[in-house]
């Protein structure tokens, strides 16, 4: 495995089929530095591209998920030099992951940090969590979704009051709405999550990412046309082994063997 600075990577679960990020940079909070970034990205295309595994899970800290994009890297950046060198460029990495990638946030996630959070497919909270988007109070703005992902997920008011005030939200208000789907105790967030990914690699992984896929289309596109493109899919699954394999179990009252076909 290659030899990380800012991040550790791990293969977890009672059937080694997790693969485990830890963001490592708790002096700073586990500001998002572009080596950190580049490291992310780097151990989430290792864990896609490893059939072995199922789910990803993304972690950082019980005092920090992430505290934002790294203030003091970015401090003397221009708008030339941003344009120049594709700043941010590398955050795509994760929302291009094909298997399901799970936050399970302790602490502060800000800024980047909480857009992070928002690239992965669910999130997961310990009760002392804090999401936000404080970028207004350093003089700029979100730039890595915040502004575009936050609306989709909480509505236009609630996204609004975040990114205007700057203000912190805790775990329960993020549950309530809809930004996070668990809260659990401190201790207990990163067994959980990893239950979760566990619990998710009991499926076909072909049809996970099928599953995925879908999901996101409702991100991307019309009602019209994420109902058509959900209905090819749904029929697309008829075209594999796993499909088969499912309803041939159901029907014999067995577990189900799936083989990724
Ligand atoms: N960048 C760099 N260093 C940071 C960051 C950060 N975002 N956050 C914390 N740190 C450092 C502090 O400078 C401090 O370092 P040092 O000891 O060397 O001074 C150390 O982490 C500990 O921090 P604090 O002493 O401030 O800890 P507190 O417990 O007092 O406060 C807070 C915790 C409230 C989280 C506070 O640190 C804070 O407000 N941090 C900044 C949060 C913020 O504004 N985030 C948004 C950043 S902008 C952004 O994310 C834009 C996203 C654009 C896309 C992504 C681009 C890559």
């Amino acid at each position: 495995a290659p030899a990380y600075e800012n991040i550790k990577i791990d293969v977890v679960g009672s059937k080694s089929n997790v693969g485990l990020i830890q963001l490592n940079r708790p002096k700073a909070l586990n500001a998002l530095c572009g080596p950190l970034f580049k490291e992310l990205g780097q151990a989430v295309r290792d864990f896609d591209a490893n059939d072995k595994i199922a789910a990803i899970v993304i972690t950082g800290n019980e005092k920090a998920f992430a505290a934002g994009a790294d203030i003091k890297e970015m401090q003397n950046n221009t708008y030339s030099s941003n344009v120049r060198n594709g700043f941010l460029k590398d955050w795509e990495d994760v929302s291009n992951c094909g298997k399901p990638v799970i936050a399970a946030v302790n602490g502060f996630a800000l800024g980047g940090g909480c857009e992070l959070a928002m690239l992965c497919d669910i999130i997961y909270a310990g009760e002392k969590a804090k999401f936000g988007q404080p970028e207004i109070n350093i003089g700029t703005i979100p730039g890595a979704g915040g502004t575009q992902r936050l609306p989709r997920y909480v509505g236009k008011s609630k996204a609004m009051e975040i990114v205007l005030t700057g203000n912190f939200i805790d775990a329960h208000e993020a549950e309530k709405m809809g930004l996070v789907s668990r809260v659990f105790p401190v201790e207990k967030l990163l067994e959980e999550t990893i239950k979760l990914a566990e619990r998710i690699g009991t499926h076909s992984p072909l049809i996970v990412k099928l599953a995925k896929q879908a999901v996101n289309q409702a991100y991307e596109t019309t009602l019209r046309s994420g109902l058509q493109y959900e209905k090819s899919a749904f029929y697309g699954t008829f075209a594999t082994e796993d499909r088969k394999e499912g309803m041939t179990a159901f029907v014999e009252k067995r577990p189900p063997a799936f083989k990724n076909e």
